[in-house]
């Protein structure tokens, strides 16, 4: 009997806390469940015999990467449109289909990806108006950081899998982390054994090992994927995706559909390591970009947009937008009645929770669109001294191309406000 079939056996009891245990040189003796249970004198309860009081820890390391687990490339799909959703600087993923399946591959693995680059001219600079600038040089902060954190294909956060009400999906999920994880489909409507949860409703996925998760989709709206297993590591590492289900019948054209994951990540000054042990979170990003490295949202002139935001992170994020009134049309229960739909510039998105938005493009210009919590705009505060503070965080800009940049600027019509 190999190791990971004997820890296998002890997880369901004991799975977490033999990872999050810090004696990881020293072979773990099991406490105590099954000590307990022989204590209680409880008349059902049947003494637990375990054999495996000799389970070691360290067989799952606790570095960021193991290097004896290969990373696979992403599967061939990635990056292939095979829908409208842009989740802006995340590429999307496709699928195939086995009968009147869905077919998606996710791989969790160690990543390694920019963050920012403060030398980076951000996208939407060139929008700027050269009269604006004479006199005064937009100024970014030279810092680069990279992020040395966990993900789906290559990519925190993972690519969004879209798909459409009444669908059957499959999706296999590959582990090539250091240690167990499962993926929960957050918000999803399916049965108890596909949840992943582990390993309430699963066994773990261990590392090298596949699992196949398949459901049907019974609903609309934006959600999210993320691990269930150790995910208060997990989590924190970066894993964690969108998915996005149309509805069958569409209630209206939408021009522009965007998709926002929101993260924040604790990383110690010159360290490309996320500090996991911390609520002092200090880079806040759309997308896993901050500011000057996210990409700027765009629309022409008349067009409906729709923004889908989830949030991912530990604090709330009031996500505001210059130039506009929007509807909030969704959350992680799918769509909004409309008979309850609000109308604001800012929408609180919480914890664990996705917000979709709605307005049209009637505003032409170079409007910003950032998190208006004030310290979620900056990079780690590296400016301190309290000079011109360079954007940073959670802030990129929605662009807005005129029908006709000579036109005067109109108010919005009724149907536009
Ligand atoms: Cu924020």
């Amino acid at each position: 009997m190999n190791n990971n079939i004997k820890i296998m056996f002890v997880l369901p009891i004991f799975g977490i806390s033999i990872l999050a245990s810090n004696s990881v040189e020293q072979p773990v003796s099991i406490p105590n469940v099954a000590g307990h249970l022989t204590t209680t004198k409880h008349p059902s309860t049947k003494p637990v015999e375990n054999k495996n009081t000799h389970m070691h820890a360290s067989k799952f390391t606790k570095e960021w990467i193991n290097p004896k687990i290969k990373l696979s490339p992403p599967p061939p799909l990635m990056g292939k449109q095979m829908g409208h959703i842009n989740t802006i600087g995340i590429p999307s993923l496709g699928y195939t289909m086995d009968g009147n399946v869905k077919v998606f591959h996710l791989i969790a693995q160690p990543v390694e990806k920019q963050m920012t680059d403060g030398a980076a001219t951000p996208s939407w600079q060139h929008l700027i108006s050269k009269k604006n600038l004479e006199g005064f040089k937009m100024h970014h902060h030279n810092v680069k950081k990279n992020i040395k954190g966990w993900g789906y294909n290559g990519s925190i956060p993972g690519p969004t899998i879209e798909c459409t009400e009444g669908d059957r999906i499959r999706i296999v999920v590959k582990n090539e982390l250091p240690e167990p994880t499962s993926v929960h489909w957050h918000g999803i409507l399916l049965p108890n054994d596909q949840d992943g949860a582990a390993p309430i409703t699963q066994k773990p996925i261990f590392p090298g090992e596949t699992f196949t998760y398949e459901f049907t989709l019974y609903q609309s709206g934006t959600y999210m994927y993320h691990p269930g297993f150790n995910i208060m590591k997990q989590d924190q590492m970066g894993l964690a995706g969108m998915l996005v289900i149309h509805p069958k019948v569409p209630e209206r054209h939408i021009d522009r559909d965007y998709a926002i994951m929101l993260q924040s990540f604790a990383m110690p000054a010159g360290n490309d390591y996320i500090n996991i042990a911390t609520m002092d979170f200090n880079r806040f990003t759309f997308n896993g970009h901050t500011a000057p490295l996210i990409p700027h949202m765009f629309a022409k002139q008349g067009e409906r947009v729709r923004i889908r935001l989830a949030n991912m992170s530990m604090d709330s994020h009031p996500i505001h937008i210059h130039g506009f009134v929007w509807q909030e049309v969704g959350t992680e229960g799918g769509p909004i009645p409309l008979s309850a739909r609000r109308k604001g510039a800012t929408i609180n998105v919480p914890p664990g929770t996705t917000r979709d938005v709605e307005f049209i493009a009637w505003n032409p210009g170079l409007w910003r669109f950032h998190c208006h919590k004030i310290h979620h705009v900056v990079n780690a505060h590296v400016d301190v001294p309290m000079g011109l503070m360079a954007h940073g965080g959670m802030f990129t800009m929605f662009y807005v191309e005129p029908k006709d940049p000579k036109a005067p600027w109109q108010p919005p019509t009724p149907e536009e406000s």
